[in-house]
Order: structure tokens, then C-alpha cells, then sequence
């Protein structure tokens, strides 16, 4: 099976790596060829000349990306179908296939941010400003529903502290707001009061400045396909999945905790912090296990506590009661 959608601007439709032959990629890069990512800034922004070049050209530092393993390993990563075929992007129906069917409609390309609050630099960025498209990375993180399922995937972007750094916070900053685009007429789920839309989600500022904190524009080497929230969402992987929120358009610095879609619709089933806690059961069913989408029917796994990820994290929040801040 070849990837169809979106490949990377520096690769023809042969090039593309089947999924099942990604890791063999993976291996061979790591040997000292690297998949050319020059592209990615192209394909977000415009479709450059890049498109001819070679898919795997030899090292030359400034258009790799790294590649760093947290926790999680190769051999554990989630099929690329059910990564993109099994979404919650409720802008675009409730239902898991809601969002394969119908995220193609979203317009991605031109894409603006709009930076508010507390910081010396605001206004209107595009995607280039807000990105530094050689910086990016390879992060294998697991992604746990807040619905008790999980999947392992093989994300590409920047550290989001690399992003806000780029506004110079003030002192003042001391939580970040996000907020999802908005069209209702390339949304269909959003004429529907599910939540009250935008989505909106936010981090406290030493949390979204942790490294492990990504802002991504690619999966599996490829751009984001737009039900994983093109062209630019979070990822933090010590948190439900919820608090990653897809297809940013608003970054705002403010010093009071913000409100959430999640909170805001139902505060005693979703808190602001939503930290993996297998000891804190959502008010209608328990967190203490999570099914391995793509895994088969029956393949389940014990949820970790910071979702495995507590080495890098757990210090946050020394000194909070972890079941009280949900
Ligand atoms: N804008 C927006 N972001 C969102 C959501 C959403 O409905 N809308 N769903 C969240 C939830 S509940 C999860 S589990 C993850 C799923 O990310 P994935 O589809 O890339 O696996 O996205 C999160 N980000
Ligand atoms: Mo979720």
C-alpha cells in the first residue's frame, strides 16, 4: 500500500514510503541517508521546485529531521490507516470516520496565527513565521484518549517552546490559550452546538515550555493529513488527547488560567490540567486500562500514570493534588 495523501513535496507518488517498509527508512536514514524535509515548508506554504528532487539524499544537517525515541519504540507504532482513519475532530462529526470523510474540505493553504496577550511580539503571522521548517524533529509519542483508547505515532514538528519563544512571552504569561479554525461551511460538525465553538484549549506556560511539548506539521514522514489537524496542532503527550489541539489559528499569552471547550462543557468529567491518571476515573467509566487502536479487538495495555512519561513531567507538579486538579 503507498501513502496517497499529502506526501511530502520532495517525493514523487514512487518514492513514498509504504508504511510497512518505514521503519527499513527509518533504519537507513539513521545510517546516513535522510529523507529530504525541504519540502514540508513548500507543500504548507507553496508548491516549490523541490517536488523534482531525489526523496533520500545524503546528510547535510539543516533539512533533516532528528529523530528521538521517548518511552514508546518502533515496534509498537499504530498502523498509518488507523492513525488517519480513526480521528476525534469533532468540527467534523462525532463520529471516529467523520473526519477522514470530511476534513479534505478544510482550507489549509494560505494559513495565519494570530498571536495575542502578553508578549512583545503580536499580530497576524503565517505559517513560515511561526515554524522554523529546518528545526523539525521526529518524536514517536503515544497519544491517550481521554475515551480510554491509545495509538503510538511517528510525529514531525518543533518543540512549541521554539514557537512561543519567537513572541517573547512577558512575565505576564502565564498560561497560553489556543484556538482551533473556524468555517462552518468547511466544518459541517460546527453547525451543530456540540461544543461551543472555536475549540479551545490551553497549557500553563511552564507546561507548554516543557521539551516534550510539540507543535507538529507531519506524521509518518509526511505533512499532516488534515484530520490529524493540519497544518499545525499540539501535541502533549502526558495529557489526554483532548488538550492537543488540532489546527491552531490563535495563540494568545494571558495570565489568568483560560476556559476550555472540554471544561467548559462538562467541568466534572474534564479538568484544565487532564494529566494521564489511571487512579482518577473519568465520572463514567474507568481509566485504569486503554485499548491499542490497531491492535485487534482484544489488545489492551495498564495506562501509566503521566502516560509513561512522568521522568520528564512528574516534577510540574510537585506538591498538587493530582486527583483534586484533574
Ligand atoms: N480542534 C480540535 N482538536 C482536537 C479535537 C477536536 O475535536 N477538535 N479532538 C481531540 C481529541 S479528543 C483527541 S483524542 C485528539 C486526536 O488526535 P488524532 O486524531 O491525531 O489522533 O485530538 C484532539 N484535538
Ligand atoms: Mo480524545
Amino acid at each position: 500500500m503507498l501513502i496517497k495523501k499529502a506526501p511530502l513535496a520532495g517525493l514523487t507518488e514512487n518514492d513514498v514510503t509504504p508504511h510497512h517498509l518505514y521503519l527499513n527508512r527509518r533504519k537507513i536514514m539513521a545510517a546516513g541517508g535522510a529523507l529530504a524535509v525541504t519540502g514540508l515548508a513548500g507543500a504548507c506554504s507553496q508548491q516549490d521546485a523541490a517536488a523534482q528532487s531525489p526523496s533520500v539524499r545524503p546528510t547535510d544537517g539543516a533539512l533533516d529531521f532528528a529523530t528521538t525515541d521517548y518511552r514508546v519504540s518502533d515496534g509498537d507504532l499504530t498502523p498509518y490507516d488507523a492513525v488517519t482513519g480513526y480521528n476525534n475532530f469533532y468540527e467534523f462529526g462525532v463520529g471516529k470516520s467523520d473526519p477522514a470523510r470530511h476534513a479534505h474540505n478544510m482550507t489549509t493553504d494560505p494559513w495565519s496565527v494570530e498571536v495575542t496577550g502578553h508578549a512583545e511580539r503580536t499580530g497576524t503571522f503565517s505559517i513560515d513565521d511561526v515554524i522554523d521548517f529546518n528545526a523539525l524533529e521526529e518524536r514517536i509519542y503515544r497519544l491517550r484518549c481521554v475515551e480510554a483508547w491509545s495509538m503510538v505515532i511517528p510525529w514531525i514538528g518543533v518543540p512549541l517552546s521554539s514557537v512561543l519563544e519567537r513572541f517573547r512571552p512577558t512575565s505576564d504569561a502565564r498560561y497560553v490559550a489556543f484556538e482551533t479554525y473556524l468555517n462552518r461551511d468547511e466544518m459541517r460538525g460546527t453547525r451543530f452546538p456540540v461544543l461551543d465553538w472555536p475549540y479551545k484549549e490551553g497549557l500553563r506556560m511552564d507546561e507548554a515550555m516543557n521539551p516534550l511539548t510539540l507543535m507538529a506539521v507531519g506524521l509518518y514522514g509526511e505533512v499532516l493529513p488534515n484530520q490529524n489537524g493540519a497544518p499545525m496542532r499540539l501535541v502533549v503527550p502526558w495529557k489526554y488527547g483532548f488538550k492537543s489541539i488540532k489546527s491552531i489559528v490563535k495563540i494568545n499569552f494571558v495570565s489568568e488560567q483560560p476556559t476550555t471547550s472540554w471544561e467548559e462543557s462538562a467541568p466534572r468529567e474534564y479538568g484544565f490540567y487532564s494529566n494521564v491518571n489511571p487512579e482518577r476515573a473519568h465520572p463514567r467509566w474507568s481509566q485504569s486500562s486503554e485499548r491499542i487502536i490497531g491492535g485487534g479487538p482484544f489488545a489492551r495495555r495498564d495506562t501509566e500514570m503521566f502516560n509513561g512519561y512522568g521522568d520528564q513531567v512528574a516534577s510540574l507538579y510537585a506538591g498538587m493534588d493530582l486527583i483534586e486538579n484533574y
